[in-house]
């Protein structure tokens, strides 16, 4: 069994310790707005990470959006989700198994950018913030 390393962001791992620990009943929102746990693989380490994301929902699916607020480069959590696409979303107090796959086509992208900007307006600075393209993923159901 692979071991959990925490973020080394301490708002961020706190976040998650009080999500988790709560079993989904506290913690789950950043700014008012819903927040989902991303559990997936570290590339190097193979460590279990969690990475709390704004929820984006699209029908059963979620939307991960590598912001890292408008970062010029892409959060770690991204070259994971390359190796690994099997993670685990938490939302509140159900996980799922799903897998992810980063979004090419530009017309899926676009439909699923306005979802996420709609969902969190911030997403809209932070591109604008960077001439970095910000990655989406969707993570889908894998039953
Ligand atoms: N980040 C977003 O990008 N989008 C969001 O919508 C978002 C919402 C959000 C809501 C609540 C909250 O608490 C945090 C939120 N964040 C959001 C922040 C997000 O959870 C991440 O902290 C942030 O995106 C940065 O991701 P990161 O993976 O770059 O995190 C760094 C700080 C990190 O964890 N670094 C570790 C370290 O030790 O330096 C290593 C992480 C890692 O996965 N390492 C891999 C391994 O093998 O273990 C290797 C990765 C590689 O290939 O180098």
């Amino acid at each position: 069994m692979s071991e959990y390393i925490a973020s080394p962001t301490g708002w961020v791992a706190e976040q998650v310790e009080l999500y988790e620990g709560s079993g989904g009943t506290e913690g789950t929102t950043l700014r008012g707005l819903p927040v989902i746990i991303v559990t997936n693989t570290g590339r190097k380490t193979g460590a279990i990470r969690k990475t709390p994301l704004m929820k984006v929902a699209d029908g059963t699916s979620y939307v991960l959006v590598g912001s890292r607020g408008g970062a010029p480069t892409h959060p770690l959590w991204y070259y994971n989700l390359k190796a690994d696409p099997n993670v685990e979303v938490r939302d509140g107090t159900e996980v799922y198994s799903m897998r992810v796959r980063e979004i090419e086509d530009p017309a899926e992208r676009q439909r699923l950018w306005g979802i996420a900007v709609e969902a969190f307006p911030p997403y809209r600075d932070y591109q604008e913030k960077t001439n970095r393209t910000i990655p989406v993923f969707i993570a889908e159901l894998t039953e």
